[in-house]
């Protein structure tokens, strides 16, 4: 395969609240002297994550831009990806090269994933709140994102879960694909953390990464029609 010349896309989801955002500063704070960042959020009716992240200052204000998705998230990440597509093309058309550009899905249920023609990698962030039994309840990113994080251990002793039984029941259910259990409080956790897109970025530029789909979500219908038509799509 040539070696790429864009920016590496990297895909962040996972459910509402589970610290998505908060991650993807982590990551501009450990990475942004080596590597060339920028950052995409999806909001549903906001920009309210891109606003957050350019309030901590980890990166210059410009370099994180927002898609209002106004549609449950999955619509943008994986359906019709081109608001995304265009915001990536943009950032990298005015403050590129970059080298990586992190993607963050609006919060969602268990089942968003990223389409594969957005991202070349993505990761899934499930939190030690969310509770202990949330790995064993599975889906698409759970099982076969390309990086699971389980978050906040630091909370783990406040809200009575296990989190290492939580990260060992992630790799039992992911066929030896990776693991991290993080906090932003544990340095050690960062690292590796930060160790994962290390060495998934080096193997994007060696052309050796080639993208896969964790699978769609499950079939979903909307409660009430109104919903459908606000969020602009029906479905089977
Ligand atoms: N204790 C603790 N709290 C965290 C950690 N990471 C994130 N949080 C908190 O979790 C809450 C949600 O974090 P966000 O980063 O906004 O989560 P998100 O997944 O981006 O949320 P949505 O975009 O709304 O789905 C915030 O109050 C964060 O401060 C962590 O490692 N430890
Ligand atoms: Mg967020």
């Amino acid at each position: 395969m040539p070696e790429p010349t864009r920016a590496m896309r990297l895909g962040v989801a996972g459910p509402v609240g589970t610290g998505k955002s908060s991650l993807i500063g982590t990551l501009c704070r450990a990475l942004s002297d080596e590597l060339r960042l920028g950052v995409v959020t999806n909001d549903i009716y906001t920009q309210e994550d891109a606003e957050m992240l350019r309030a901590t200052g980890v990166l210059e204000p410009d370099r994180i831009r927002a898609v209002e998705t106004g549609a449950c998230p999955h619509t943008a990440i994986r359906d019709d990806i081109t608001a995304n597509a265009i915001a990536v093309e943009d950032l990298e058309a005015d403050h590129g090269p970059l080298d990586v550009v992190l993607v963050e899905s609006g919060g969602d249920n268990l089942t968003a994933t990223f389409s594969p023609a957005l991202v070349d990698a993505q990761l899934f962030v499930l939190d030690v709140a969310g509770g202990g039994d949330v790995v064993r309840k599975g889906g698409p990113g759970i099982a076969r994102a390309d990086l699971l994080v389980v978050n906040k251990t630091d909370l783990a002793p406040h809200v009575d879960v296990d989190a290492e039984l939580m990260v060992d029941q992630g790799r039992a259910a992911r066929d030896g694909r990776p693991v991290v259990g993080l906090s932003r409080r544990d340095p050690a956790s960062v690292g590796e953390l930060a160790d994962w897109v290390r060495r998934t970025y080096a193997e994007f530029r060696r052309g050796a990464l080639v993208p896969s789909d964790p699978g769609p979500m499950a079939p979903h219908s909307h409660s009430r029609d109104e919903d459908a038509l606000v969020q602009g799509h029906r479905h089977a």
